[in-house]
């Protein structure tokens, strides 16, 4: 394994501070990026233990953004008409915006988070509330095995990959469809997207690397989607090497191709992208300086788990952006994780005394620019750092 990238000290990425405790010593670790020569997979290095990542307080919903919400519902219809979905797993169901397109006498969620497995069964949807492992997969698919198992950003943050894997190919019937999505390496490293980077995300796929993966599992891809949710992602469409009545698409030789074309099997692909990372860093903290030293306010749009690495690796905080709107409420009168910003509640027209607004949820840059499009109107502006620090 190669290190090829420092984002310095960080906290835990989604640990949104609650005001009285403010004052308390952060859990802070070393997050660094490798690249591992063998298999090309790019990992962080230090690996947090799951417990402290995915529990009862888990703040993240996928349902706060129409574009998510959107584009499970398109992902459900496509795949009822093209599989067989009588029989459907979700590994990281969150709260909900992929089951809830589904009967739900025919699909069954995996969600650790306490939190949002009450939101499903809440709404009668057979949720586990545990970690996906072999014992779990033995469990359930013990009478029947499943047909279709989906998972989205799940994988990317699960240490094992071995068990993982193990735990499908125990799960799914012989003729079963799985699929995968997940932010695309690629995309990451074109847009300069560092802040892909954090402790819940252990893995940043490619698909030469995943190829390399489910080789041990007998498992192979057969088609892939590059989709634009989360600053572009890969969905995957897996089968066991053994079902030859599915055919392999040409589109994952082409994705393996464009792949290797921009050197994704190459450590100089990646120490060309921290160099980028750098400039990146220099050129953000000097736009936001020198707004900051013309009276300009800046104010956050999107408290996310992304922002968290670019605030602390570029030391941003509350002098450089007064405070974060967001619209999820287990985020909102707490504080950002190390920078300590506060998020506020997002209402309508609150971003009118705002001069600059970071986009924090730079991946949901087309939803907000609809939502607001009054500020921009007015003369207020966006500031991005992707895929280069910038004015919008
Ligand atoms: P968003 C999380 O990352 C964590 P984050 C996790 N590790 C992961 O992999 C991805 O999700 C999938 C808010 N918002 O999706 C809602 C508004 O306030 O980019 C969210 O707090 N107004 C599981 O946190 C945040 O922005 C809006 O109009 O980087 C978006 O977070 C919209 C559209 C969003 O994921």
């Amino acid at each position: 394994m190669i290190k090829f990238l420092d984002l310095g000290n960080q906290p835990l990425a989604n640990s949104y501070i609650k005001r009285v405790d403010l004052k308390k010593k952060e859990k802070k670790f070393k997050l660094s990026v490798t690249f591992n020569k063998k298999n090309y997979l790019v990992s962080i290095l230090n690996i947090l233990p799951k417990e402290m990542m995915f529990n009862e307080k888990y703040p993240y919903k996928s349902s706060e953004s129409n574009t998510m919400k959107n584009s499970f519902k398109k992902l459900s219809n496509k795949i009822k008409n093209r599989f067989n979905t009588e029989n459907t797993l979700e590994i990281g169901s969150n709260d909900g915006p992929f089951m809830k397109n589904f009967d739900k006498r025919k699909i069954v969620g995996i969600e650790p988070c306490k939190n949002l497995a009450r939101i499903t069964r809440a709404k009668g949807y057979k949720t586990i509330c545990k970690y996906w492992n072999v014992d779990l997969a033995k469990k359930i698919s013990k009478k029947k095995k499943f047909k279709l198992i989906y998972s989205a950003n799940t994988l990317s943050h699960i240490k094992d990959i071995s068990s993982i894997f193990k735990a499908i190919d125990v799960a799914l019937d012989e003729e079963g469809v799985l699929i995968l999505e997940d932010p695309s390496l690629l995309e990451c490293l074109k847009n300069n997207a560092y802040d892909q980077f954090y402790c819940e995300h252990i893995y940043v796929f490619s698909t030469i690397a995943l190829k390399e993966i489910l080789k041990k599992y007998e498992l192979e891809i057969f088609d892939i989607e590059n989709t634009k949710t989360h600053g572009g992602s890969n969905r995957y469409y897996i089968k066991k090497i053994n079902n030859n009545k599915i055919k392999i698409n040409k589109n994952v030789d082409k994705n393996l191709k464009k792949e290797k074309k921009y050197g994704l099997h190459r450590i100089s692909t990646y120490k060309a992208f921290t160099r980028r990372v750098k400039v990146s860093k220099l050129r953000l903290t000097k736009l936001i300086k020198k707004l900051i030293n013309k009276k300009k306010i800046i104010i956050g749009y999107g408290a996310t788990a992304k922002s968290c690495t670019v605030l602390n690796y570029c030391k941003l905080n509350k002098k450089h952006i007064k405070f974060f709107y967001d619209t999820t409420s287990f985020k909102i009168n707490k504080f950002l994780p190390g920078s300590k910003i506060e998020i506020k509640k997002y209402k309508k027209l609150t971003l009118k005394d705002a001069d600059y607004v970071y986009l924090g949820a730079w991946n949901f840059k087309n939803e907000i620019f609809k939502k607001e499009k009054d500020f921009i109107k007015n003369g207020g502006r966006f500031i991005t750092h992707v895929p280069s620090p910038r004015i919008l």
